[in-house]
């Protein structure tokens, strides 16, 4: 059973594995936080718990700084990685389900969206992320694969200054809803 797909989109690789966020070298990981950024359970729990205490200091100084009423969903901030592989952590908030007809579909897409344009202003060049909305916010991950294969595609057919996104999965089974999504749409049927 392979369980990764690479494909080329202009000059950048994306790759769909299964894995645990907070072991990816990537330059920056993503975390899927809360509009507190005082970390949470997750992801977030699982990259607060590993990446220690200086990233959440990072997180207080954003708050008491940018965002005093906490990070309004869809959009991303930086920290450090502290103790992670990654040298960074882009933070942002994905939206929570309430049937779909909430906006959900744009603010996820604008997750992805911020979180890459944030990786590219800051000169970096690999980012990896999870599956942002599809745990404790409860997402239906058929759904929002979709949204985050299309919205990474659609950015790095304007945008070439990345070499690498990766999309991790936690578990097998998540991988293979984004691995069938992915032979649904056009630009992926090349995937293998
Ligand atoms: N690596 C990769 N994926 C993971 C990992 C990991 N270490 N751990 C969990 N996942 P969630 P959300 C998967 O709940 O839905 C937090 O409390 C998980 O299986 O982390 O955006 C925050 O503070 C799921 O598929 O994020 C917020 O309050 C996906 O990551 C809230 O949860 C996302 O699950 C955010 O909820």
């Amino acid at each position: 059973m392979f369980n990764m797909m690479e494909l080329m989109i202009g000059k950048t690789k994306i790759r769909i594995v299964q894995g645990d966020i907070t072991e990816q070298n990537t330059d920056a990981i993503v975390n899927a936080a809360n509009p507190s950024l005082m970390g949470g359970g997750g992801v977030d729990g699982a990259i607060h718990r590993k990446g220690g205490p200086k990233i959440l200091d990072e997180c207080k100084k954003i708050r008491e700084t940018k965002w005093p009423n906490g990070l309004p969903r869809g959009n991303a901030v930086i920290t450090t990685g502290g103790n992670l592989k990654a040298r960074y952590v882009i933070h942002t908030v994905g939206p929570i389900w309430r049937g779909g007809k909430h906006r959900e579909p744009g603010l996820l897409a604008e997750a992805y969206k911020s979180s890459l344009k944030l990786a590219v202003s800051n000169g970096l060049k690999t980012i990896a992320f999870p599956s942002i909305s599809t745990g404790a916010y409860g997402y239906p991950i058929e759904e929002a694969s979709k949204i985050a294969l299309k919205t990474v595609k659609e950015f790095l057919e304007k945008e070439d200054k990345l070499d690498e996104v990766v999309l991790v999965l936690f578990t097998q089974s998540d991988l293979d809803i984004y691995k069938k999504t992915a032979k649904t749409l056009e630009t992926f049927k090349n995937f293998h």
